[in-house]
């Protein structure tokens, strides 16, 4: 890293003054969500120490409980963003239902919702992978000085002012955009300071890399089918390399920087999906198209679909635009 390379601070500090009238507060929610990263950070490198401290559901030697990772980063997050009285409501993969957030003087005049996965891939921490956080900032819909609803939270992608992950990898890392690309930042642990280490991320128009969960094979519809042995046929720049992590954000982030398509289709086993349109598809489709990529429920772009509940689950085809491009075809062909 080098000393010149700017600080996520001062990457949101300048971009404030770049919008004359903006009031502050996404800025502060992005500052919130780069606190509360840290914080989930340091205990996620530390996971593999519970077996000595004592586990889940158990006290450890300082006499205080442990939790599982996933509730303490959910709490971490609504904690940080609720104390700093900068949205007036939160949506999390953890939670059942919204949190209403009063605001200052309990005047639910803030103009923000956040809906967020705090640590997506959480079967994965048990054996050491990267695992993530997802969020995503909508304005809210309802008037202000009145209390959020559903309708707040149920809005299509488009609508998103902000969204971006944290991934607790190799190093730890805050990818994020505002609409104008995407920018991502590594943590320096030592110091507590993300750096701005890859500036104006793109998504190659083609790759290599297709990530899929290959075990459900039997059970995918035959477009998918038909795709997966298009990705493995010996014919120009194919065979594709397989590579699937089972943690949406390590995968993507993988593939992003070199290229490559995302699928987590419907199967007769999962008729919708697994994933969660709200706290994971629709963030990493409007990062993945400001990163020039693409992403779509195998027909339809993903950031038009317009929700009906929170935790509704849909098809996700991420990634490089032309791969994404080529399995729609191959979906719309077995139609
Ligand atoms: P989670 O929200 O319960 O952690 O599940 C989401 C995860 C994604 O990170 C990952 O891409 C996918 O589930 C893997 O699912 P599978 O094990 O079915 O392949
Ligand atoms: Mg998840």
């Amino acid at each position: 890293m080098k000393d010149r390379n700017k600080t996520l601070g001062e990457f949101i500090i300048e971009k404030q003054e770049e919008f004359k009238y903006s009031s502050g507060e996404l800025s502060r929610i992005i500052n919130s969500i780069r606190l509360a990263a840290k914080v989930v950070s340091h205990k996620v490198n530390k996971a593999g120490l519970v077996d000595i401290v004592g586990a889940a559901g158990e006290q450890n030697i300082q006499g205080e409980d442990q939790q599982k990772l996933d509730v303490y980063a959910n709490e971490v997050f609504i904690q940080t963003l609720i104390n700093r009285e900068i949205v007036c409501g939160i949506a999390s993969e953890e939670n059942d239902d919204f949190i209403t957030v009063q605001g200052k003087d309990a005047s639910h005049n803030n103009k923000y919702v956040v809906l967020m996965d705090p640590l997506d891939g959480s079967s994965n921490i048990d054996v050491n992978v990267s695992v993530g956080t997802i969020f995503s900032v909508y304005r809210r819909i309802t008037p202000m000085g009145t209390p959020v609803t559903l309708e707040d939270f149920l809005q299509p992608g488009v609508n998103q002012v902000a969204a971006g992950y944290v991934i607790y990898g190799t190093s730890t890392m805050l990818v994020y955009t505002t609409g104008h690309g995407v920018n991502g930042f590594t943590l320096n642990p030592a110091i507590g300071t993300f750096y701005l280490s890859h500036p104006n991320m793109k998504y190659a128009p083609d790759g290599k890399i297709y990530s899929i969960n290959e075990g459900n094979y039997i059970h995918f519809p035959q477009g998918v089918k038909d795709y997966i042995k298009y990705c493995q046929l010996e014919e120009g720049d194919r065979p594709y390399t397989s590579r699937y992590i089972g943690s949406l954000v390590s995968d993507f982030h993988r593939n992003m920087i070199k290229g490559g398509v995302y699928i987590y289709p419907t199967s007769s086993k999962a008729p919708n999906g697994k994933l969660r349109l709200l706290y994971e598809c629709n963030p990493m489709a409007f990062i993945a198209e400001q990163a020039g990529g693409k992403a779509s429920d195998g027909f339809d772009r993903i950031l038009e679909i317009k929700p009906t509940e929170l935790h509704q689950r849909v098809p996700f085809f991420c990634g490089s635009r032309n791969m994404v491009e080529k399995a729609e075809e191959f979906m719309t062909n077995a139609t």
